[in-house]
Formats: structure tokens, C-alpha cells, sequence
């Protein structure tokens, strides 16, 4: 196969990966990394210029080649501008259908647990169901927690089919923030009713004006980032513990060659939790000893690992363009997904070893793979069954094709925005204040968001680390959730002796005294709700504007692919953040509109979008944007002072 010529093309500098590529290729094993090798992108879908919302086209209304040819317009007369927006709108739509569908899952089986109907889940951190009680204005003080918790879940469901006034979390966002949503209608309603409003706007004929599509596509992401993923995140917290900082192991070598080995994929919680707990179960561990194993070895890949890495501390086997690789080691007894970012291709892998592949969602079958159903009323006997179906399929294994790579890195994980608060303001006077005066006095430059996926269009991990390196060195803390958090995991950022290795003196400073690593590991994606709501408190706390917009602080997406990606990103922008994707984008095909989103919100929303491929130059505009706030804010001098302090104080050193 032509792959195996490209053997001395770099495609991954993560070499557990590289060893299982190098294998599959060997064995004449396709996986994802070949086909995006042979399959070129479309290049007039590749920039939004392609529209087939309709029967008469599709229509493809590329950029013309000579100045002066004029732009084609679509057969409906749609120019290129509209026709770039309705297709960003609908990956906002779809990106912010699966958070919020992933956050109504949550919510029906939270209801379900307050009203005690699930065995086994409960209420688990009742601080903060009070909080959210709060937040939806329950009387507290007069009902019983478990009282409180079914109205909570009550009025969580109700959030995504509501259809007037303003979705409740909104609330939570800064004042400033709040009246410029009111100011451009860009609060949401309730969460389904913006995402089917995208839809009928993009349909054939109805909304032709690319600023109007581009600030409702904004409402139903907010929809997303402030309403379903928020919830998804909050609930989750409630019912199964709000994450605290926590060791953890990363990457292929997790995976064990005497025990059973368990891989749960995808991401919604709701059934590993139970796996995670089958997997202890003395009669399950006896069940495989019996079958000759030493015990039951359970690892996450994707957000689904995140979600139990960050509240159990189970170890994860790597990251969205590791799910074939992990079927390579021939070590993986089943792997059991669940929704989103799950590679029809695993089973094709996983037909060349013993390996079996299990779904569990209603929502999300597979042709080939064996299909048990998560039962919400009863997710332990799911678990078990799906735990006993590895176990039985542990004696199939063949030593013959066991390769499992040594590779594995260890990691501290599990920073929550209430994490971060006690950590820096310390456990009785937990406050972000420390936070903000080290951002003031300049010793932490600004902040960072690194999120998203991997994509086999770039270099697998590549554009992360690097871009997060050259963020640290420079004193820009990093938040990292999803698939970027563990890219960060297998290179040793996530721990605390990362600080000393690769951080500018000031950020160094601030993790060696406090004890963290300088990027924080704050979960799954939908849990960037944590970096909004961890923004916003650095707002209210003081000194650093009255806006998300005002902050130094930037947000990066290097290696992202999916639709989800596109709706996190849009709602950052609206949220005020200055949103960099790398990789590619997907308007770039309408230079009017592309200017839109690159330029011209920024003055409507204090937000903007931005494209750049190298990861150097997009930390030089990262770190340009965070200086620019700190001088409009009238910070700069003091980081000027500090960077002085710590020469002065290696001159004296050097006496
Ligand atoms: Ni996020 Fe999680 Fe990874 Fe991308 Fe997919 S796993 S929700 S979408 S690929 S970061
Ligand atoms: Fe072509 Fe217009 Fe139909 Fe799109 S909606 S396929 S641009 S005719």
C-alpha cells in the first residue's frame, strides 16, 4: 500500500502512537492517519464555497482565480458570503446539538437519581446543587436536598425546551456581558429553540444576510457553552463528585498484557461511572481470575476519559487519533463507546484481532459492533453485563499480536474552577484574588484557553505542545480541556515539575509556590463551561475590567476537526474571547465574510475569530493580544517591573 512509502513522513511525535502506526502499516491495517494521507480535502468544501442545502445545486461558488472574473453567485442567487455563513451556522448548529443533547442526557438521569429511581447515583457534592438552586432561584432554606435536587433537575430539562425569556445560567456572565447580549439579542432562549432557528434560517431561501446568520449561530452557541454543556458539566459535578486535583496515567502503556482490558469511548459519564465501579466488583474480579487474567484494567479514551480520569483518576489511553491505535496493541479485550468522536474504523481495526467493539447508545450503533443498551434505570446491571463481555473475551486474545508500547506519563489532573479558587486563595478564604493581583503584578502574563481536538491534517499533538510551550514560556498560565488537555498529559505538562522545565521565571514562581503544574487540566470539553464561568470570576473579582473582553486572555483551538469545536469557538468569541483555530478554516472560501468574523466583531462583541496554522506565530498573537489588554487596562509597567526584579535578582546570583 502507498502508506507504507510514507513511513519517513512525521505524522505523530507521540511515539506510542508511531510505534502502532508503524505496525498497522506493517500488517497492511488502514487507519485514519492513511486515509487522510490519500484522501485529499475538497478544497472548495474545505473553505465553505460549497452549498447543497437544496436540489437545485449543489452550487460551488469558489473565489475567482483573476481579478475582475466575477464571484458566482449559488442557482437561488446565494453569494458566497451567505453561502460560507449557513455552513459555518450549521457546524455551530450541529456542534452545539451535541453538547446540549450530551447535557439533556444528563439532566433526564439526574432527575431520575434525585428522585432516588437509580441505584447507585445520588447526590454527591451538595454545595453545589445549592448553588445551582440558587441560580434557578429555589427557596433553599424551606425544602430538603433531596426536595431541592428534583426541582433543580426539573428546571434543567425544562431549560432546553423552554421558548421565551432567557436561559438561567446567562445570568451568571458578567453584567457588562449580559446587557451586549440584550443589546444584540443573542440571549438564548432556551437551548433546542435556537438550534432549530439555525436550521430554518440556513434552509434554502430564508437568511440571506451573513452578520445576521453569523449573531444567531452566536445565540444558539451560547445556548451551548452558557446552557447544555453548563448544565452537562454541573449536574455531572452534583452526581458524581465536583473534580479535585488527582494523579493519573496517560497513553497506550496504561494497557495491561495479564489483566482485562477495558477501553470506555465517547462522552457522557453516565455509564462508565458504573463501569468503573463493575470493574471493583469482587464477583466480576473473580469471574477474571477464573478466565486466567490478574485482574480488570479499565482506561477512557476521549472526553468519556477525561470525565472519569478527572473524578476517579482512571487512567486514559489516549486521545481522538489513538481510538484505532489502541485496537492495535491487540491487548483490548472490548471497547465500549458510547456518542461523538467515535471512528466508524475502529471496528475495521478491530476485526483483525479478537478485540470487540460495544455500543451502548440508542443514538449511536455501529454496523458489526454487538450492541448493549445503557438502562438509565439501572446503569449497574449495564455495566456488568458489558464488563462480564470483556471478561469472557479475555481467553481469545492472542500473544501473538499483544504489542503494547511502554510509553505512559503521569499527570495531575482535575482543576474545577472551585479547585483553582481554593488553590490559589488558599481553603478558608478560597477567592481568585492571589489569581488576579499575580495577573496585575505581572508575574502571570495573562491566560489561556488550549482546547480541542486532533486532526490528521497536521502533525498528531504537534501543534498543541508546541504552541502551549511557547505560551508557558512566555508566563501565560494554560486551562486545557478535551483532547488538547491530553496531548499535554503524555508530554509531562501536567505536572508540577513541568513549571521549572519550561515556564518563563514569573509563571515558574507562581506553580513551584503554589504547588501546580502551569496548565490546567479542567476536564472534558463540555467542561469549558468551567473556563467561562473560571473568566467570569476572575472579572468579578476586580481590577481587571468589567468584561471576559477586558482580560488577558486569549483562546486557542490548534488541532480541531470536529463540528463541536466550531460551536466552542463561537461562543467564546460571543463570550468575548479572542479565538484562534489552527489546522484550517472553514470560511475562508468569503474573504467578506471571513473579515467578519476575523475583524469586524470585534467591535460589536469585544470577541473575535482568527486562523493560523504555525503554532509559533499563533502564541506570538495570543501573547500580542494579552499584552494589548494589559496595556489598555494599564497593567504593562508592572510586568515590565517584575521581568527587571528577576534580573536584578540573577545578577545578584551571579555575584
Ligand atoms: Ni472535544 Fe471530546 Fe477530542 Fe475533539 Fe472529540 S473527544 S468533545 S471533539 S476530538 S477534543
Ligand atoms: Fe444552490 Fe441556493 Fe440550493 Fe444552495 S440553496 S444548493 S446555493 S440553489
Amino acid at each position: 500500500m502507498a502508506a507504507k512509502e510514507k513511513k519517513d513522513v512525521k505524522i505523530t511525535v507521540c511515539d506510542a502512537s508511531q510505534k502502532m502506526i508503524d505496525l498497522a502499516r506493517d500488517k497492511g491495517i488502514e487507519t485514519s492517519f492513511d486515509r487522510a494521507a490519500s484522501m485529499k480535502p475538497c478544497p472548495i468544501g474545505a473553505v465553505g464555497s460549497c452549498c447543497k442545502h437544496c436540489a437545485m445545486g449543489p452550487c460551488r461558488v469558489p473565489a475567482p482565480k483573476k481579478e475582475g472574473e466575477p464571484q458566482k453567485t449559488g442557482i437561488c442567487g446565494a453569494t458566497a458570503e451567505t453561502i460560507a455563513a449557513r455552513n459555518f451556522a450549521r457546524m455551530v448548529a450541529a456542534g452545539s446539538a451535541a453538547h446540549s443533547d450530551h447535557g439533556r442526557g444528563v439532566a433526564e438521569v439526574f432527575l431520575l437519581a434525585a428522585k432516588g429511581e437509580i441505584p447507585g447515583y445520588g447526590i454527591k457534592d451538595v454545595q453545589k446543587l445549592m448553588q445551582v438552586a440558587m441560580d434557578f432561584g429555589i427557596d433553599v432554606e424551606n425544602m430538603s436536598v433531596d426536595e431541592i435536587a428534583v426541582k433543580v433537575g426539573e428546571l434543567c430539562v425544562a431549560e432546553f425546551g423552554r421558548q421565551h425569556g432567557e436561559i438561567t445560567f446567562a445570568k451568571r456572565a458578567p453584567l457588562k456581558r449580559r446587557e451586549l447580549w440584550r443589546k444584540h439579542n443573542m440571549i438564548p432562549r432556551g437551548i433546542d429553540r435556537e438550534i432549530v432557528e439555525l436550521m430554518h434560517r440556513t434552509h434554502i431561501g430564508v437568511d440571506q444576510d451573513y452578520k445576521n446568520i453569523t449573531t444567531h449561530a452566536a445565540r444558539a452557541a451560547l445556548g451551548d457553552g452558557w446552557g447544555g454543556a453548563m448544565i452537562a458539566t454541573e449536574l455531572q459535578d452534583i452526581m458524581f463528585g465536583t473534580p479535585v486535583p488527582i494523579k493519573g496515567n496517560i497513553n497506550l502503556g496504561v494497557l495491561k498484557d495479564d489483566e482485562v482490558n477495558i477501553i470506555v469511548h465517547g462522552h457522557e459519564p453516565l455509564l462508565s461511572e458504573m463501569v468503573v465501579v463493575a470493574c471493583q466488583d469482587p464477583e466480576m474480579l473473580a469471574m477474571a481470575k477464573e478466565k486466567g487474567a490478574n485482574g480488570i484494567n479499565l482506561a477512557g479514551m476521549c472526553c468519556t476519559a477525561n470525565e472519569i480520569l478527572v473524578r476517579h483518576g482512571i487512567p486514559i489511553a489516549g486521545n481522538f487519533l489513538q481510538q484505532e491505535l489502541a485496537i492495535m496493541t491487540g491487548a483490548l479485550d472490548a471497547m465500549v463507546v458510547d456518542v461523538q468522536c467515535i471512528m466508524q474504523a475502529v471496528k475495521d481495526v478491530a476485526d483483525n484481532f479478537h478485540t470487540e467493539v460495544i455500543t451502548t447508545s440508542p443514538k449511536a450503533m455501529m454496523e458489526g459492533a454487538r450492541h448493549i443498551q445503557f438502562e438509565e434505570h439501572d446503569p449497574i446491571n449495564t455495566a456488568k453485563q458489558i464488563v462480564t463481555a470483556a471478561i469472557e473475551n479475555f481467553p481469545n486474545r492472542s500473544e501473538t499480536t499483544l504489542n503494547i508500547p511502554e510509553q505512559k506519563e503521569d499527570m495531575v489532573v482535575g482543576f474545577s474552577h472551585e479547585t483553582i479558587n481554593y488553590l490559589l486563595g488558599g481553603t478558608f478564604r478560597a477567592s481568585y484574588k492571589p489569581l488576579n493581583d499575580n495577573i496585575i503584578g505581572g508575574r502571570i502574563r495573562g491566560i489561556a484557553g488550549v482546547v480541542g481536538c486532533n486532526n490528521p491534517r497536521g502533525v498528531h499533538d504537534e501543534d498543541h505542545l508546541t504552541l502551549i510551550k511557547e505560551l508557558i514560556k512566555n508566563d501565560v498560565i494554560v486551562l486545557t480541556t478535551g483532547c488538547a488537555a491530553m496531548a499535554c498529559g503524555k508530554e509531562g505538562l501536567l505536572l508540577p515539575e513541568a513549571a521549572g522545565k519550561f515556564c518563563g521565571s514569573g509563571l515558574a514562581e507562581i506553580c513551584e509556590t503554589v504547588g501546580i503544574p502551569p496548565v490546567l487540566h479542567l476536564g472534558a470539553c463540555v467542561d469549558n463551561s468551567r473556563i467561562l464561568i473560571a473568566a467570569t470570576a476572575v472579572v468579578k473579582e476586580g481590577g481587571l475590567g468589567d468584561d471576559i473582553s477586558e482580560l488577558p486572555a486569549a483562546g486557542a483551538a490548534p488541532g480541531w476537526m470536529s463540528e463541536k469545536a466550531v460551536a466552542i469557538g463561537h461562543y467564546f468569541v460571543a463570550s468575548g474571547v479572542y479565538t484562534l483555530f489552527g489546522t484550517t478554516f472553514p470560511t475562508l472560501g468569503s474573504k467578506k465574510f471571513t473579515d467578519y468574523l476575523f475583524k469586524g466583531l470585534e467591535e460589536e462583541w469585544g470577541g473575535k475569530w482568527d486562523f493560523e496554522p504555525d503554532p509559533i506565530e499563533m502564541a506570538k498573537k495570543m501573547i500580542a493580544h494579552i499584552d494589548a489588554r494589559r496595556k489598555a487596562l494599564g497593567i504593562d509597567k508592572a510586568r515590565e517591573r517584575v521581568l527587571m526584579d528577576m534580573e536584578m535578582r540573577r545578577e545578584l546570583d551571579a555575584v
